[in-house]
């Protein structure tokens, strides 16, 4: 990639087909401001068109990972001002390009992830989380019900009267219970958390992009389908995805016993 867009409140960096996004206001634990908002969804619309990204990480920099919307910036507003067009145009727009994008994309969970940032955790396709990550659903401490898509992920990740608990009370979900819960995928030591994320990122951009892009759509897609629409749909996704390079080199190359050599096509 020749012209990496630059950005003020978080880091892009592309490197052997990974983009890593890093929320880069340590100072506030990644807060989510307007601005950030904007910024991260430049970032996902270029990972979606440079084909030689092929998996995203989402990370925070310093000790969080994000404490969700920026309370002194959303303290700031008067007037006419409608939370709900703030969502619209910002939160919902972000997690929408992060379900739509058709790479892996591993939040990898280096410390609290509250509110609206909990909302990016979950709607990534796989959570790394250090020992010291957390999880708050925070909403319900300043008196709200969720948003971010947080209602929507966190029943299907771990069932409604979990999800319930952990929104009514606010409390603070650690690494290792998030694990029993099925909240992250893999809990290791804060030391170990970027080399197992790289190995794994590094596994994702040599993989067949277009058959993780089509299992993410039709993951998406048959969560709201009746088992005989879903299986129609899987057929027709099934149509697309082999008719793609990486299909015809798998079979090659099970059929000559070597390694296949994916390229994203
Ligand atoms: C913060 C924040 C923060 C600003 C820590 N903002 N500075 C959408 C639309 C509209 C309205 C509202 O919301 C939404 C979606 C949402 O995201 S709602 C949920 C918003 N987030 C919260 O309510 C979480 C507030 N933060 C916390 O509860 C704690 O900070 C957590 C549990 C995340 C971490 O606690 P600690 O590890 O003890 O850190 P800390 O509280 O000491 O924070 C460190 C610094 O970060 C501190 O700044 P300072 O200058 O005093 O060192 C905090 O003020 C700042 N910070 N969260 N959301």
């Amino acid at each position: 990639m020749t012209n990496q867009p630059s950005f003020e409140t978080i880091r892009f960096d592309v490197a052997d087909g990974v983009a890593t996004i890093t929320l880069n206001r340590p100072d506030k634990l990644n807060a989510l401001t307007t601005s950030m908002s904007k910024e991260l969804l430049a970032a996902l619309k270029t990972c979606a068109s440079e084909q030689t990204i092929r998996c995203v990480v989402i990370t925070g920099a310093g000790r969080g990972f994000s404490a969700g919307q920026d309370l002194a910036e959303f303290g700031q507003v008067t007037g006419k001002f409608s939370v709900g067009d703030h969502l619209r145009h910002g939160y919902n727009r972000l997690i929408l390009a992060m379900r739509a994008l058709e790479k892996p994309i591993i939040a990898k969970v280096n410390g609290v992830a509250a509110g609206a940032g909990l909302g990016l955790a979950l709607a990534a396709d796989l959570r790394i989380a250090s020992e010291k990550a957390s999880f708050v659903t925070a909403f319900i401490g300043i008196g709200l019900a969720p948003d971010s898509g947080v209602s929507w992920h966190l029943q299907r990740l771990i069932g409604p009267a979990r999800a319930f608990e952990l929104l009514a009370s606010g409390r603070k979900v650690r690494a290792e219970e998030a694990l029993t819960l099925g909240l992250v995928n893999q809990v290791v030591s804060a030391e170990a958390l970027d080399a197992t994320v790289a190995a794994m990122a590094g596994q994702f951009a040599q993989a067949p992009t277009r058959g993780i892009g089509l299992t993410k759509r039709v993951l998406n897609k048959v969560t709201a389908m009746p088992l005989a629409e879903a299986l129609e749909y899987e057929a027709q996704i099934q149509d697309i995805a082999i008719q793609t390079d990486d299909h015809k080199e798998g079979v090659q190359a099970f059929f000559e016993k070597r390694p296949p050599q994916f390229t994203g096509k």
